[in-house]
């Protein structure tokens, strides 16, 4: 009995995924379908082996860094196994228990141990979690119910370090359920970036330990619609085991109409006709009380969110209640802005990226940030979010010409919606078609899918974002020729839709079809 998996890592210069599924018994004959992202090297073969759940188990391979003891592995285990045979952990299972099978060892080797216990960052390998995910894609049923799997040999790494999903809980509160679920889905199709726009205009449901006033007079409702700090644990905790990093942010001086009901004197109050029109406007950059709440709230934020990034968000800034404000106004003539309010939202963004600097984080600003002026830290990292593709190829080229990282979410606005398949907009991006050198291109970590919440709560966020944010994590993480046409993929990425539903995801139909099992 028994059956061994050979691997030999060699030598890489990318974090790679190195895994060997190699398995005896049946000879059959099946594809590797419905795998999605599509790995950069997939060998499979027309030889496969039947699948029974007595005899199946995982196992750290020999050279593996990681052995057992690593959570993040040892839980990620357990989950596969249950997704892999779901009649048996539903205790649904009658079939096939061959006491004389052979039992089916599935190696995996992880090169790196430093993610089992920490936080996964921009420098880990991603080489565990991928592993089950694929032989969770591998497997499949004949009409029988019996499992399969062929044996393949998978070698993969990711072409983007940065896969991103935006979620915004502030237009729309999401239940923490609905925000663990789309964990589970973004690990299905490999994000591993889960950008939380927390709070905005309209709502402030982050609980601050420090200034509890602001989701207690600035969220939907103080009690129901907040995340507490527990909540925020649990989000943190759960990204975490499926390899996803949690960046929040904070996006001001725009965007912060709910701050202001729970922090007085932190907004601009607008004038007209000389007095205050009882509005108010972006957070107020003229006072020195601003910069000490904000930089109280970012320590604590730096604490409560382990990542190494914090997104500060500076988009979208309206200049006319400032303009309309006599004590901003003066406040710009002395520090010699003249009229010009892009030198004061400057000046109001150094500051807060110099607050973040200080607590030896990373930050990340939308583009508008560099657009007014270039003085910003060369480590900052920019978020690119509106044009076309002219333009968003024009601003790649300026920002990373000037030594920028950047992060480009401009095509993957996902929350718009529109009739036919749209999914092939996402699908044909191309992040690198613009013009500069190749340690331009470096510059350019990922891409990131944008769900705004105008339109958007629980009730119909899973099927907006599945599958066609799948499209769009192809592109991130696959080879880009292997992957350019829409018409081979769109058997695959419908059989993976179905996968998707069969998991629990309401993942919605790409076109007209049937999935094998339709459960819902
Ligand atoms: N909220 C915040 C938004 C948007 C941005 N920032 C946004 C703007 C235009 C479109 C979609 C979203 N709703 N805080 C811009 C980054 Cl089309």
């Amino acid at each position: 009995m028994g059956v061994m998996s050979t691997v030999s890592s060699g030598q890489h210069t990318r974090p790679m995924c190195y895994l060997l599924l190699l398995m005896i018994l049946q000879l059959g004959l099946h594809t590797a379908e419905g795998v999605w992202p599509l790995p950069q090297t997939l060998i499979s073969s027309t030889e496969r082996f039947h699948l029974s759940p007595q005899a199946f188990y995982f196992g750290y391979g020999r050279q593996s860094a990681a052995q057992q003891g690593c959570s993040v592995l040892d839980a990620a285990f357990k989950r596969y196994f249950a997704l892999i045979f779901p009649d048996y952990t539903s205790g649904r299972w009658n079939l096939f228990s061959d006491k004389n099978e052979s039992k089916i060892l599935l190696q995996i080797f992880s090169v790196d141990h430093n993610d089992c216990d920490g936080y996964p960052n921009e420098s880990s390998s991603e080489r565990c979690k991928m592993i089950a995910d694929y032989l969770l894609q591998l497997v499949y049923q004949d009409d029988f119910g019996s499992y399969f799997v062929n044996k393949t040999d998978i070698k993969d790494f990711p072409r983007f370090q940065f896969r991103g999903i935006l979620l915004d809980t502030s237009r729309h509160y999401l239940p923490v359920q609905a925000i663990l679920k789309t964990l589970d889905a973004m690990a299905y199709s490999k994000f591993n970036v889960f950008h939380w726009h927390i709070v905005d205009d309209p709502s402030f449901p982050y609980q601050s330990r420090t200034f509890p006033d602001l989701s207690s007079k600035g969220a939907f409702h103080p009690m129901t619609h907040i995340y507490t700090q527990s909540d925020v644990r649990r989000v943190i905790s759960h990204a975490r085991m499926r390899g996803i990093r949690v960046l929040p942010e904070f996006d001001s001086p725009g965007h912060t109409k709910s701050w202001g009901k729970g922090q007085p004197d932190l907004l601009t109050p607008c004038y007209k006709g000389g007095i205050p029109s009882g509005t108010f406007g972006p957070i107020n950059p003229a006072l020195p009380s601003t910069y000490h709440f904000m930089a109280t709230l970012f320590k604590e934020v730096s604490v409560v969110f382990p990542d190494s990034y914090i997104h500060l968000g500076g988009d979208e800034v309206d200049f006319s209640c400032w303009k309309s404000n006599p004590y901003v106004r003066a406040f710009m003539q002395k520090m010699g802005f003249g009229s010009d309010f892009t030198k004061l939202e400057a000046f109001y963004m150094e500051n807060i990226v110099n607050i973040t600097s200080a607590l030896n984080k990373t930050s990340i600003v939308w583009q508008d940030v560099f657009d007014y002026h270039e003085r910003i830290p060369k480590d900052t990292v920019l978020h690119i979010w509106k044009g076309t593709p002219a333009s968003y190829y024009a601003e790649l080229s300026r920002m990373t010409k000037a030594g920028m990282r950047v992060v480009l979410a401009a095509p993957w606005y996902i929350n718009h919606i529109s009739y036919g398949q749209d999914w092939h907009n996402y699908y044909t991006v191309q992040p690198l078609n613009f013009s500069g050198t190749e340690e331009q291109k470096k510059l350019v970590i990922g891409g990131e899918v944008c769900m705004w919440g105008e339109y958007v709560d629980a009730t119909n966020l899973t099927p907006r974002l599945w599958p066609r944010a799948s499209a769009a994590a192809e592109r991130l993480w696959s080879d880009e020729k292997q992957t350019s046409n829409v018409d081979m993929a769109f058997p695959r990425l419908q059989d993976f839709r179905c996968k998707l539903v069969r998991r629990g995801i309401q993942a919605e139909p790409l076109y007209v079809g049937h999935c094998k099992q339709e459960y819902q």
